[in-house]
């Protein structure tokens, strides 16, 4: 079946923002820098996750980059100042870390499709989606300590969590290459295609996920995230919970009883074990 792409908005400078039906794709479309990301570029990232995360018509969303040579070649190098990347406002930035911290709490699958490399800043941005899809011309690889720079953060905890401490050192310390299906053997990406099926391949996995309860899934990522994120995962999994309680008569009898000026009936309530 052939899918039709709509954009979405069409006025970012640095990100394409599309949707087939109710799978919307992000794409990094920078692909003369490798789609290094700029604070521009993160901002409008995060600009157009936020409006996923709104729109009750979403329900996977697919994180890419441009072209076949590279998902994410991570902070652009030309516009690293002092204490960050810095934008048109000469504030610098590491705003890449709102975006990562968004794609961990936003309560929708996030899919990376990876072609090419992912690199640095890149390949942590792939580590934080719930799932990557990568084409069998991946290359996957942390250069901080080549280029003055590490990712303390998600991209060294996290990474330690899904390959392992010694190994997730050793992409660290190293700074080697993976191939992707090295990485699929180390458990740091969920599937390898050829390159030409990787779409096709990805947007299968969206469509199956979207088949599945969309709260059974949002409870599921928020309660696999909530031990790594610490206070931050619990505050997503206890939003959850509030969500779910405002949809109660319990909880309704106590906004009702405070309008109503009167003293809430809770009595009424089961006591579940
Ligand atoms: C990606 C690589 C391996 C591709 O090699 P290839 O295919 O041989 O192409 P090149 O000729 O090297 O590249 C083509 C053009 O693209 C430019 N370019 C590539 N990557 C970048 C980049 N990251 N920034 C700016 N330009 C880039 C090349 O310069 C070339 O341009 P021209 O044609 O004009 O010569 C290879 O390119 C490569 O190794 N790239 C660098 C990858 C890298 O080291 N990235 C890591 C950068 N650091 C981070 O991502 C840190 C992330 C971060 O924001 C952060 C987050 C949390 C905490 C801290 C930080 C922090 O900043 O430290």
């Amino acid at each position: 079946m052939t899918r039709k792409w709509e954009t979405i908005k069409n006025d970012y400078q640095d990100i394409l923002f599309e949707r087939t039906g109710k799978i919307a794709k992000i794409t990094i479309n920078r692909p003369e820098v490798r789609n290094a990301f700029t604070p521009v570029a993160v901002e409008e990232m995060i600009d157009a996750f936020a409006r996923c995360r709104d729109d009750s018509t979403i329900g996977a969303i697919i994180l890419t980059g441009q072209g076949d040579l590279a998902f994410c070649s991570g902070g652009d190098q030309g516009v690293r100042g002092n204490g960050g990347y810095v934008g048109k406002d000469r504030i610098p930035r590491l705003n890449v870390l709102d975006l990562q911290h968004l794609i961990r709490i936003i309560p929708k699958p996030v899919i990376a499709m990876v072609r090419g490399w992912s690199v640095g800043g890149g390949n942590v941005l792939q580590l934080v989606c719930d799932i990557t899809i990568s084409a069998d011309n991946g290359k996957f690889a942390q250069s901080g300590p080549k280029v003055g720079s590490f990712d303390g953060g998600y991209g060294a905890g996290l990474l330690a969590d899904t390959i392992g401490m010694k190994r997730a050192k050793e992409v660290w310390f190293m700074c080697k290459t993976y191939t992707a299906k090295e990485a699929y053997d180390m458990g740091w990406i969920n599937k390898v295609v050829p390159l030409a099926d990787v779409e096709k391949e990805t947007l299968e996995w969206c469509d199956t996920m979207l088949k599945r309860s969309p709260m059974s899934l949002r409870l599921i990522k928020a309660s696999m995230n909530a031990a790594t994120d610490g206070l931050a995962g619990i505050q997503q999994l206890a939003g959850d919970s509030t969500l779910l309680y405002y949809t109660s008569d319990e909880a309704k009898e106590g906004r009702d009883a405070f309008m109503e000026k009167r003293d809430p009936n809770f009595d009424q309530f089961p006591k579940f074990p």
